[in-house]
Parts: structure tokens; sequence; C-alpha cells
């Protein structure tokens, strides 16, 4: 298999000015017909060179140059490339082509959902399963698509960019051509045929053009749709406001399909699972329904971080994942709260981001090379890169950065463009050499930053010693030191900043936050005139990507949890206390002794519970552990089973100490209503929920059936979901029970049920395993129903940590065997949850578990008819 270099870039030899496609669309076999107008591109030495195209999987039926039907040997078409000799400096290339739809539920190319609509998704290279074309994203056509199908079936027919003519043919069969002003690559091609009902609005732009923005889905669907609308129309303005970004099209059209692509950015026709979009308040819990807000958010950002200024090739693929992922990241902190959007992309980025960095996979946000381009869609790529544009925000304050993004989209409208370009321009709008900061993204592995302190009295200075350090990654040998943004403020004995100035600085002191730049290293940073020994809040609004190593007191700790003004340093604080106090427990169970509950540490993380200045919402975050998985990554070698008790007991001690004012936080944040999504409401349901997870670990049949009555009675999904899963992790009688009224009251909902099987998989247990495998292979759980599949490997797979990897080693056996399974049938899927679980760092856990993690992955590779994403990622795995 061939790797692609990003040192083996070269423009394209030819250009394709226009592109016509025409679809005899059929569910069995569908005609396409192509016609293209090429150009040679006279900017490269080209002259003479053959045509060469991507295709893979297609029946050939003709090819012809200037209406002149070109004879066998003008051509050759071998190992899904189709090379045409001696062609003009300037013609037109007619080819037809058939393409298999039956059968094909690959979520590539020309596609039949689960409901049986037609439609294509093309992002990377799977335009060359539906046509001959020259698969790259820097080839930008303007394009002309009609699609013709039997009308009964496929009464709405769909593509990118304007509506222009349709009408009906003979046979029950009509037309509809669509023309897309916008030039775009071909993995933003999309069609889509179906029987689907629609939901329409007309939003007026900033200069006044009506847009009319459209959903269409399945008459199950449409009605739990307005809330996705909303999403929309509040995206469409928010980009507006912040970036100056104005819709270009006169439609925006959605498509929701099952076993649709997740969510796909198509110009002017995203199409959704509806998993990804759909937000009901009686099936749509309040994490999905913010998530699915973020999302359809994401896929219309794109139409200007993607489409409109898209990428020269998938090495640059950051440019549009992780700035687009920024902008919908800024815009869920706007509708929502800054520091709890903060808090999970922290959790987010240390469980998956940091965990690739530290594993064979490791790359930087601009690959050097690849295979297979769908796995470039990577932690790394997304999540890193929207650091990366957050730090470009912090180091010129927000409204500037905006104005430099918008400078760049206005700059490069309608050209595939890169990572350097943009860089290029934010350095020229702002005056500022990023020479430094570019190594963010051509160095992989995460980068360690120690902090020590001192203070010292007698000269009212206080010093802070840094260093950097990054983690080795496979195929790099020296590390640079990068320019890191780091946000630090002093509190004093009463938890207010203070207000300090750093050595060499005039003026009077202010109190905040100080950003330092941080570049060097070794560094040393002194503030001056500090009249009382200070607690550094650091790492405030995780100012950058990196890992802290520094080692507070007990005492500190506890005062920034109780005190400090930046939630995210709070909650930080929280989480570091909690860990080092679990760890303590780790390493006394591994020597024989019995854990030991911390007073001290227990009443400072119940701290937040009663503090009235913080939003319930905030309180719910303040309230959680970090995870199992979390506190892993502070040991040598995992120790999964120290880990798992260790983390219970603490849990349970929280629980005990806690117990009066959790039980009321319970009390008085419930009872919501079934509809309400105001902010507040939401917050409060977080805040009850948080504390019933705590009530019920003390294992006591009241607290079991206080759950259990949340299941039965409350008549919020949210509730119901929330209580069946903290049931689902306990081994109680109520379990049983709460299972089979959920699963009877949902049965005729599909996402709603899509939350069952989430809620079983989630159980932290040691015979969820089995579970999983029960649920996965029983007669009516069907491999096909995409929001289904994905629900339950995403949960168990790859946030399950202690359930896949429990004693017994037969969480490795259902993985190995599951993967295989899913992978005949959504490779995308399987792709997509092996190379985000995790597993690839086989080598920080235990020996027996080593040899069964490897055991997982030869079993996969060695598997019949496995995917060519599949053994990438398990030969990388293994080696
Ligand atoms: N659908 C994915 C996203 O928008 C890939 N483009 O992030
Ligand atoms: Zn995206």
């Amino acid at each position: 298999v061939p790797l692609v270099k990003r040192s083996d870039y070269s423009a394209p030899d030819y250009w394709f000015d226009h592109t016509n496609l025409e679809f005899d669309l059929d569910a069995v076999k569908t005609r396409v017909s192509s016609r293209i107008a090429v150009r040679r591109n006279e900017d490269v030495d080209s002259k003479g060179n053959p045509l060469v195209l991507n295709g893979e999987g297609l029946d050939l039926i003709s090819v012809a140059i200037d209406g002149r039907v070109l004879s066998g040997n003008a051509y050759i078409e071998s190992d899904g490339l189709l090379t045409i000799f001696d062609v003009p400096d300037m013609f037109t290339l007619e080819i037809v082509n058939d393409v298999t739809v039956e059968g094909n539920t690959s979520i590539m190319g020309l596609c039949a959902s689960y409901d049986g609509e037609i439609f294509s998704q093309c992002e990377a290279e799977a335009f060359r399963k539906i046509a001959y074309y020259q698969d790259r994203p820097d080839v930008l056509s303007r394009y002309t698509v009609t699609l013709r199908a039997d009308k009964a079936k496929y009464p709405i027919l769909l593509s990118n960019g304007n509506f222009f003519e349709a009408g009906d043919l003979e046979d029950g069969r009509h037309w509809a051509t669509w023309h897309d002003p916008f030039v775009k690559p071909c993995y933003i091609f999309a069609l889509l045929a179906g029987d689907l009902k629609r939901t329409t609005e007309t939003y007026r732009t900033i200069s006044g053009k009506d847009v009319e923005v459209s959903i269409y889905a399945s008459p199950e669907s449409i009605d739990m749709c307005s809330h996705s609308m909303d999403f929309l129309l509040k995206a469409m303005k928010w980009d507006e406001d912040v970036f100056g970004r104005e819709y270009d099209l006169d439609v925006y059209n959605v498509g929701i399909l099952n076993g649709g692509p997740g969510a796909m950015e198509n110009k002017g026709l995203n199409l959704f699972d509806p998993n990804w979009i759909v937000a009901d308040p009686t099936n749509t819990s309040d994490d999905e329904y913010e998530y699915r807000k973020k999302t359809t958010a994401h896929e219309y950002f794109h139409n200007w971080s993607g489409d409109k200024v898209t990428i020269r090739n998938w090495f640059q693929v950051s440019l549009k994942e992780g700035l687009t992922r920024f902008r919908d990241q800024l815009f869920l902190a706007d509708v929502t709260e800054f520091g709890s959007v903060r808090i999970n992309m922290c959790r987010h980025i240390r469980n998956n981001q940091f965990t690739e960095d530290d594993s064979p996979t490791a790359h930087p946000i601009i690959w050097d090379a690849y295979i297979e381009p769908r796995n470039l869609f990577t932690n790394t790529v997304y999540d890193k890169g929207q650091e990366c544009m957050f730090m470009l925000m912090w180091m010129v304050g927000r409204p500037r950065f905006c104005e430099v993004v918008a400078a760049f989209f206005d700059r490069y409208d309608g050209t595939a463009a890169t990572i350097e370009e943009f860089l290029g321009c934010y350095e020229e709008e702002s005056g500022i050499d990023l020479s430094q900061f570019r190594r963010w993204f051509y160095q992989a592995g995460t980068t360690e930053v120690s902090i020590a302190t001192e203070y010292d009295e007698a000269a009212g200075e206080f010093h802070i010693d840094l260093a950097q350090e990054t983690t080795q990654t496979p195929g790099e040998r020296t590390k640079q030191p990068l320019h890191i943004p780091l946000a630090v403020a002093l509190l004093d004995h009463r938890g207010q900043e203070m207000p300090a100035r750093l050595a060499g600085e005039n003026g009077v002191p202010q109190p905040g936050t100080r950003v330092i730049d941080f570049t060097e290293r070794r560094q040393r940073v002194t503030f001056i005139g500090v009249n009382e020994r200070p607690v550094l809040s650091r790492h405030r609004y995780f100012s950058a990507p990196v890992r802290i190593k520094d080692d507070p007191q007990d005492a500190d700790l506890a005062h920034l949890v109780r005190y400090d003004q930046d939630i995210f340093a709070r909650w930080d604080a929280g989480q570091s206390y909690a860990a080092r106090v679990i760890l303590r427990d780790v390493a006394r169970l591994a020597e024989g002794q019995t854990p030991a509950v911390d007073d001290a540490f227990v009443a400072a993380f119940l701290s937040p519970l009663d503090d009235q200045r913080l939003s319930p919402r905030l309180r719910a975050d303040l309230l959680g552990l970090p995870d199992e998985r979390t506190i892993g990554e502070w040991m040598d070698v995992f120790d999964v089973d120290g880990v798992h008790e260790a983390w219970a007991f603490t849990a349970q001690a929280v629980a005990r100490k806690g117990a009066d004012l959790l039980l009321k936080a319970y009390e008085q944040n419930g009872g919501t209503g079934p509809y309400d999504l105001a902010p507040e409401t939401v917050g409060k349901r977080k805040l009850r929920n948080v504390a019933l997870d705590y009530l019920v670990r003390l294992g006591e049949p009241d607290m079991l059936d206080l759950a259990l009555r949340q299941v039965k009675d409350s008549r919020n999904i949210t509730e119901q979901y929330v209580a069946l899963k903290i049931l689902c992790a306990t081994g109680s009688e109520q379990k049983a029970e709460a299972i089979e009224i959920y699963r009877d009251r949902w049965k005729h909902d599909q996402l709603a049920t899509d939350k069952w099987y989430r809620a079983q998989a989630a159980a932290a247990r040691s015979d969820t395993a089995a579970r999983v495998e029960e649920l996965m292979s029983a007669d009516d759980f069907n491999l096909k129903l995409f929001s289904r599949c994905f629900s339950i490997c995403e949960q168990f797979f790859y946030f399950n940590h202690y359930g896949v990897h429990e004693p017994t080693g037969e969480g490795y056996r259902v993985y190995a065997e599951q993967m295989i399974r899913v992978d005949h049938v959504v490779p995308l899927l399987s792709n997509w949850t092996v190379s985000r679980s995790g597993f690839s760092r086989w080598r920080r856990y235990d020996p027996r578990r080593q040899e069964l993690i490897k055991l997982a992955f030869r079993t996969m590779r060695d598997a019949e008819g496995v995917s060519k994403g599949l053994i990438e990622l398990c030969d990388k795995a293994l080696a």
C-alpha cells in the first residue's frame, strides 16, 4: 500500500473548470455521466503529460474527448487509476460509468441508507468511487448536477448549490438540476435522493439576502427537527456577528439519514446521521443536546472554514478541522458557560489527544505521511489544532483574532489554502512573529511544563521556575522548545488575586491574570512587590495544551479548590488533588494495606457544593472526580485494578461525608419538567444527577430506590437515562428493573433506545464485556443501524476503560471480535473506534494485559476481509 508524503506534493497537471454530472439513480446500479471542462495547468511542467484520474470499483462504459469516443488503447485503467494519453491543452472530457449502490454500507461513495435513501459521502477520498476524477482537494471546479430517479421512491432530489430546474420523465421518473456557482473540491460534493419530509425557515442575512434553510428527514424524525433548525439559525447569526461571515447560496439544505455520514459539511447540503443532529426534548439528553448544537454549528461553520476556503491537500486538514472546532467551541462558550466548555475540552484532550501523542500513531498536526486519509481525522488534528487557534487568540485578544481570521477568509476565498498561509496572514495582520509558535504544528508529542516556586519574603519576590520538555514520539529525534502562553495569577491568604508586577515592569501593579510567554527550555519568572506568600493559580483557562508537572502542598490545592476565581484552574486544582489522594491509595493497596480517607481532601473537594456564587452547572463540573483513565496517566505502569478500587473508595468517601448536602442538592435541583431546556434548568439537572451518582455509591437500598424512582417517574429523558446509567454500574436488584422499565417505555424510539444500550455499555464492571457481546450479537441488533452501533462502540470501547481492561481479559476478546464484525459492515466505524480507543498503548499495562491486547490486534489484522485502514492501525499498534 503506497505511503503518501507531504514532501511529494505537486500541483495538478490539469484544472477542471467545470464539472457536469448526470446521475440515473437506482438502488442497485446507478449510471454516472460526467462532462468536465479540462485545462492544462500552465504553471507546472505538464506539457504532454497524460491526464490521470482516480476511479475505484467503477464499471467504465466510455471515454470521449471533445465528442470523440476514445478507443481502448488511448487509455489504461489499472490500480484505481485511469490514465488518458495524448490529451490536448484544453478539452471536454466525457466519461460514462456504472456504480454499484446495492450492498454498499461503507458510508463511502454512493450508498443506500438504512431506510433506503440514496446518498453520497466523499470525504476523504471516495468521490473516486462515484466517478473518474482528479480526487484531490486542490482541484476546484464549478458543478452542475442533474439527478434522475423514480419519482415515487425518490420524490426529493438534492445536490449542492442552488436549485435550477426540474421536470418529469416517462416511466414514472423525474429529474432535478442543481447548480453550484462557487468552486469546490470533490470531497464536498453531495447528492441525496429519497422520500423525505421537509421543514423550512427563511434566514435574512446581514446584507438583507433571504436564504431558504431546510431540513429534510424521515417522516418519523421531521417533527424532531425544530431544535436543530434553531441551532442552525443561531449559528448563521453568530458567524455573522463574530467573524463577519455571511452565507453565500440561496438555499442551505440539511439531510438526515439513518446510516448517514455522522456529520458532513458538503457545500450547501450537509448530511447527518440522526445521532449527530436530531434534538428533541423527548429523546435527547442534555449532554447530547449540547453536543448536537455544537456539531450542527460546526458543519455550518465549515461553509467558510473548509468549503469556501478549502485545503490544498490532506496534510492541511487541521486548517479546516482545527479552525472549525475552534469556532464551534467559541460558539458553545457564548451560548453556555466558558469555564464549563474549557473544563470539558481539557478533559477530552487529556484523555484522548495526550494519549494519542503517547501512542505509536503520534503525529504532528501537519502530518508527514499517511496511507489512508480517513485516518487523518484525529484528536491531534482537531483538538490540538483547535488549541493552537485558542493560543493565537490569547496572544492578541479575541476581537483582534476574529479580525485576523476574517481577513484570512476574505483573502483566500475560493482557494485551496495551507496552514502556512493562515499563519502568514496572522503575522501580517498582528505584527507578531510566529517562527517559534509554528513548531506546535510540525512537532508531535505532548509538552510537559514543570513548575517550581520560591517565595523570598525579605525581598518581596516570588519566583516561578519553568522548564519544558516534549515527550518522545516515533520518528522525531529532537524536540524544540515551544512558545507557550501560560496564564497565571497569585492568590493571597483570603483567596483574592494579588496585585503584582513582573520584574522590569513599571506602573501600578494590577490584580488578575498574567500571561507569561514561556519560550525557553528553562525560564525564571519573577513577580515583585509580593508582600505575603502567594498561592499560584496556574494554567488558567487551560491556556495551552500542555501537561503541568508541579508539586504544590495539599493545603495550597485546597485553597485553590475553595477560592480560585478562574473556574478552570479551580477545577484543575481539584483534579490534581483527587488524583494525588487516589494514587496514595493505589500505593497502599499495592502494599497490601487498606485505603485511607483523607478528610482534608474530602472537605475541600465538597466545598463547591454549597458555594452559592457558582451556577449549578459549574458546581456539578467541579464535583466530578478525574476518571480512572486520567488517574492511570500519572502512573508509569497503569495499575488498572488498583486504580479501580482506589477510585471507588474515594468516590464513596466523598459520598459519605457529603451525604446530607448531596441529598439536599438532589432534592432542591430536581423535579424539572420534561421540556425545560433553559440553561439554568439544564445546570440544575446536571447537579442533581451528579449528586445522585454519589448517593448511589453509598450502596444503601434507599438511595438505590431513589435512582429507580427517577427512572420510573421522571418525565425528563436526561433524568431517566442518567439514573439508568447509574444503576447499571451497580450490582443491585433495582438495576434489572430499571433496564426493563426504560426499554419498554422507549422501544418505539430509536434515539432513546440507543441510550438504553449506552447506559449498559457504560458500566465500569467486569461483567460489562459479556453484556456488550450479548447485546451486539442479539438478533435484534443491526450493525447497519449506525446510531446504535456507534453508541455502543463509543460508550464501551472508547469511554469505558475499566470495562474493556477488566481483569479476566474477556474485554479484549470482545473488542477484537466485535471490531471485525463492524469492519465488515462499516469500516469507517471500526477504524474510528480502533484509532481512538487507546489500545495501541498496550505497553502501559502489565505483562499479561500486554499479551492479550497484542493478541487482539493480531486477531483483527489477520481476520479475513478487513479494511486496509484497520490493518494499518493494527500494524502501527504492533510495531
Ligand atoms: N464530518 C467531519 C467534520 O465535520 C469531517 N469533515 O468534522
Ligand atoms: Zn469538521
